[in-house]
């Protein structure tokens, strides 16, 4: 029988919101962005992805530290 997400307790909708302006910084080598961008795609939701380069450091950088002050990937921005 095939396991559905409402059999493992875990919701996938969206309730409905419009969140078409949510954008996904990362780099797919990192499980978390992975994990992140593979839940937004189940739900249906579109997202602009913005590579972080976390080789040359841009994840240190202040424009990166003003989305996420942590330094660290994925962040998800809703909005502009
Ligand atoms: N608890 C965080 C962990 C994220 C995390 O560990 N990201 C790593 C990449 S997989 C990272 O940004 N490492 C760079 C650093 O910490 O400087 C989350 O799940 O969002």
């Amino acid at each position: 029988m095939a396991r559905s997400s409402a059999m493992v307790g875990i919701s996938l909708s969206n309730g409905g919101r419009d969140m078409s302006k949510m954008t996904l910084y990362g780099i797919w080598l990192s499980g978390p962005t992975y994990k992140a961008g593979l839940a937004l795609s189940l739900m249906g939701q579109t997202f602009a992805y913005k590579h972080v380069d976390l080789r040359a450091g841009a994840h240190k950088q202040a424009e990166y530290l003003a989305i996420n002050r942590f330094g660290q990937v994925p962040a998800l921005v809703d909005g502009d």
